[in-house]
């Protein structure tokens, strides 16, 4: 097979691909800048935003950018941004081809290149997907001003390396040339996304000037929900739709049929009508928010820390070993519990949805892929609410296996779990504190000051002491013989 999928081969495709983009392609101008265009942007926001293509709105093409590495633009710069989206269920799978990415950008290729793209006054909205750990905070919070990419950005802002430096330069030069500032839209599963990114880009600015700053500060930054479950791509993937296209598609994307978006409706230079198709546009998304971090991605996290220490591969495995589920719908009780009362929320049916999520044994979605970057998920998914646990007076014993699931197969990597079988941005400094060898006291309260985990909270002390014990359990007795102490404990109480 030569073909690739691309404007040319479109109109070739065979019959069992549910839809194709019906729209003049060459008709869309940009809208959109996307920072971070991974398999999850192009699962979620991208098909939102094909869909009001769809509909006329052509104002609002992607410009997609990689901040870090040029494989997504080497796999679709070939076939004109297009795409597959495999949706796939219980009922089988639902291929749909995906057309709103109209140019690709590599940010080190050519930062320049994407300051033009963020400069053009036909784009009106930022969306970002960078992951936690491109924020940039500090154990305390706020913007970590020693990193090395601040630091270049600071010294030369023309050409950046970090989101900050290319956003707050971007901004500069569109005021110095008139024009409106564009809305940003964070889509990383972070508490307060928009909020957090406002704050810290305005630290950002304040370090190059103060009218900078100002102006920063004057820039909309509505916080999102976003949700939809992204398995990475593999080669069996990417062969079988391939087949079935009849052409190649390098990357395909996999994810599940559920999709959510729920967004503060603030735009000041204007937004495509997405609340046309399923999006929630709200006036406050905290409480959708913190429903998702910490019942899905708290239980994910959970799942996959947990599973990885039983040896299951993928999501659908560890959630369906009996002593995990019941783990987990422990531990949902204790989350839900954290949640604000008066919001709305339906945790019921929430947690009922989950748990035929994690159940889709069609998405082979691994628990190394959710165990990245624990120390900067762990605070908005476990922490925070075994805080709230403790402040009222509640157990958060479940909340903070997973903490100490996380210790345990982080320093089991190289002996019991292959060497980088998931990483950390901190994962340097984890090493000199597995290789310490320290009790679990020790350990746990180096890592703790290492992450910032409740910085400055009065239950840390509480919070350390529980994840100790619990990393004793698991280095002495194992996963299995934990995690049945945990249900004697339910049973007898
Ligand atoms: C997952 C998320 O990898 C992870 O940490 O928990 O990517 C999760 O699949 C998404 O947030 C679902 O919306």
């Amino acid at each position: 097979m030569t073909d690739r999928l691309s404007d040319k081969t479109l109109g070739t495709l065979p019959a069992p691909i549910d839809d194709v983009p019906r729209y003049d392609r060459t008709a869309v101008t940009p809208g959109i800048v996307h920072l971070g265009v991974g398999a999850f942007h192009r699962a979620h926001q991208a098909a939102y935003v094909d869909d009001c293509l769809a509909a006329g709105e052509l104002s609002w093409g992607i410009i997609g950018a990689s901040l870090q590495s040029a494989s997504t633009y080497d796999a679709l710069a070939p076939q004109d941004g297009l795409y597959t989206l495999a949706g796939r269920g219980s009922d089988g799978e639902r291929l749909r081809i995906i057309g709103s990415i109209q140019q690709m950008l590599v940010a080190p290729r050519d930062p320049a290149k994407l300051l033009d793209a963020l400069t053009d006054p036909r784009v009106r909205i930022v969306t970002l997907t960078i992951t936690e750990k491109a924020y940039l905070r500090n154990a305390a919070g706020g913007l970590d001003a020693d990193h090395p990419g601040i630091q270049a950005d600071l010294a030369d802002p023309s050409k950046p390396q970090t989101v900050h430096g290319f956003l707050v330069e971007a901004l500069a030069r569109r005021r110095d040339a008139g024009t409106k500032p564009f809305t940003i839209l964070s889509c990383d599963n972070l508490p307060s996304n928009g909020a957090t990114l406002h704050r810290l880009l305005v630290q950002f600015a304040e370090l190059r000037d103060s009218d900078l700053a100002k102006h920063v500060a004057g820039v909309a930054c509505p916080s999102s929900m976003v949700d939809r479950i992204v398995p990475a791509t593999t080669d069996a993937d990417r062969q079988r739709v391939s087949t079935i296209l009849g052409v190649e598609d390098a990357w395909p994307v996999m994810t599940e049929p559920f999709s959510q978006w729920v967004i503060e409706d603030n735009f000041p230079a204007g937004r495509p009508q997405w609340e046309k198709f399923g999006v929630e546009m709200v006036r406050d998304v905290r409480p959708f928010e913190e429903m998702k971090l910490r019942l899905l991605n708290g239980a994910h996290s959970s799942i996959a820390y947990l599973g990885l220490l039983a040896g299951h591969e993928t999501v659908a495995k560890s959630f369906g070993d009996p002593r995990i589920h019941s783990f987990v719908q422990a531990l949902w009780s204790e989350a839900k519990t954290t949640l604000p009362s008066d919001a709305g929320l339906d945790t019921q049916s929430y947690i009922a949805a989950l748990t035929e999520r994690f159940d889709n044994t069609a998405l082979a979605h691994r628990t190394a892929q959710i165990a990245n970057d624990g120390s900067q998920k762990l605070p908005q998914r476990i922490i925070g609410s075994a805080i709230d646990r403790l402040e009222t007076g509640n157990s958060a014993e479940h909340l903070m296996l997973t903490v100490a699931a996380w210790i345990r197969a982080a320093e089991l990597r190289g002996t019991e779990l292959p060497t980088g079988h998931f990483t950390d941005p901190l994962d340097s400094k984890l090493a000199d504190i597995a290789r310490r060898g320290g009790s679990a006291v020790e350990t746990v309260a180096a890592i703790f000051d290492l992450a910032g985990f409740a910085k400055g909270n009065v239950h840390r002390p509480d919070l350390e002491a529980m994840a100790a014990g619990h990393l004793d359990l698991l280095r002495i007795i194992g996963v299995e013989a934990t995690l049945a102490q945990f249900e004697a404990g339910r049973t007898s109480h």
